[in-house]
């Protein structure tokens, strides 16, 4: 199929076409240029909602109950699950196809599963390309789960117009400390598993640390929602914070604050990277690359001088 038929067939809902489109982006394939040049300027009005959150914290099921609630105001939406600990089709992500499983039999709802390492920019910019098209395709909603584990997945949440932090009762001092890294970058705080013992004690440390975080840009205060994922408690709520967030980030052009520096990420790495190909692919610089590298490697040169050797 021609890159014209996969996207006359995914902008009128078909699934395979759309994973196909997908799959060009992600692993940066020969097409992948030219998809992009044809779909970039056609995104930008998709709601993007960023779940993060520990391991089992229950982002799935939560991303699952949001699916049915948004599904039930928009035709087509899209649910991104980023897992960078997993290169394969990892237990995680299996098991949240099973349980996704209800969700994949709409067809309104597109569901995908991103490991990309070393893709051009890496994950986050991989990420940001997938949500892109995704967005440009025509679904209304792009949901995308990562866990929140290192800088990395902090990272993929910027592609997010809206962030939102899982917590769960009950958990240590290191998870905490977790959190403090992604607290500053979270817009709609959720505290979910409220069902279980703790739930007031978590809001409470929530609370705590958002007094302690650095203040923010602009005037959002970031809400906290107590949700049962599992019950559909609360889902109603975040949809609700969420809007109000969006809302709020249009009317204070915080969203276009965030657009620009989304868009310098990815001009400014794409540019770095086509610098350093295009140098390498000139004439003979491969070998003086090798050469400076082993220099630096016995310590006859050091970085700095030996890319200004190269450079001159
Ligand atoms: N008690 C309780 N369990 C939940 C809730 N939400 C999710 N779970 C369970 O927590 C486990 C991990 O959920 P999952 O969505 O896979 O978490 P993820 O790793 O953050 O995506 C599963 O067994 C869920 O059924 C909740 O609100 N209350
Ligand atoms: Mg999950």
């Amino acid at each position: 199929m021609t890159l014209e038929a996969l996207l006359v067939a995914a902008r009128a809902g078909d699934a395979r076409a759309t994973a196909r489109l997908v799959t060009i982006v992600e692993n940066d394939e020969p097409e992948a240029a030219a998809l992009v040049r044809a779909t970039y300027r056609e995104a930008g009005r998709a709601l993007v909602v960023g779940i993060t959150g520990p391991p089992g914290g229950g982002k799935s099921t939560l991303v699952a109950a949001l699916v049915g609630r948004y599904r039930e105001r928009h035709s087509r939406v899209a649910v991104i699950a980023v897992d960078p600990s997993s290169p394969f089709t990892g237990g995680a992500i299996l098991g949240d196809r099973i349980r996704m499983r209800e969700r994949f039999l709409d067809p309104g709802v597109f569901i995908r599963s991103l490991a990309t390492r070393g893709a051009t920019g890496g994950l986050s910019h991989a990420t940001a390309r997938v949500v892109d098209l995704l967005d440009a395709l025509g679904h209304e909603v792009v949901l995308v789960e990562t866990v929140g584990v290192g800088q990395e997945e902090i990272e993929v949440m910027r592609v997010a117009g809206t962030v939102c932090l899982v917590s769960v009762p009950g958990l240590g001092d290191d998870i905490q400390a977790v959190k403090a890294g992604i607290i500053e970058i979270a817009d709609v705080l959720i505290v979910n598993k409220a069902d279980r013992p703790g739930a007031d004690q978590t809001v409470a440390d929530l609370r705590a640390m958002q007094s302690l975080a650095a203040p923010r840009v602009g005037s959002w205060s970031p809400p906290i929602v107590r949700t049962t994922a599992t019950a559909g408690d609360g889902v109603a709520d975040v949809v609700d914070a969420v809007a109000r967030h969006a809302a709020w980030s249009r009317a204070s052009g915080d969203d276009t604050r965030r657009r620009r520096e989304a868009a310098r990420s990815a001009v400014e790495t794409l540019l770095r990277e086509l610098l350093t190909r295009r140098f390498i692919d000139a004439a003979g610089h491969q070998g003086r690359l090798d050469d400076a590298v082993a220099a630096v490697a016995d310590r006859s040169s050091d970085p700095q001088t030996a890319v200004l050797d190269l450079l001159r």
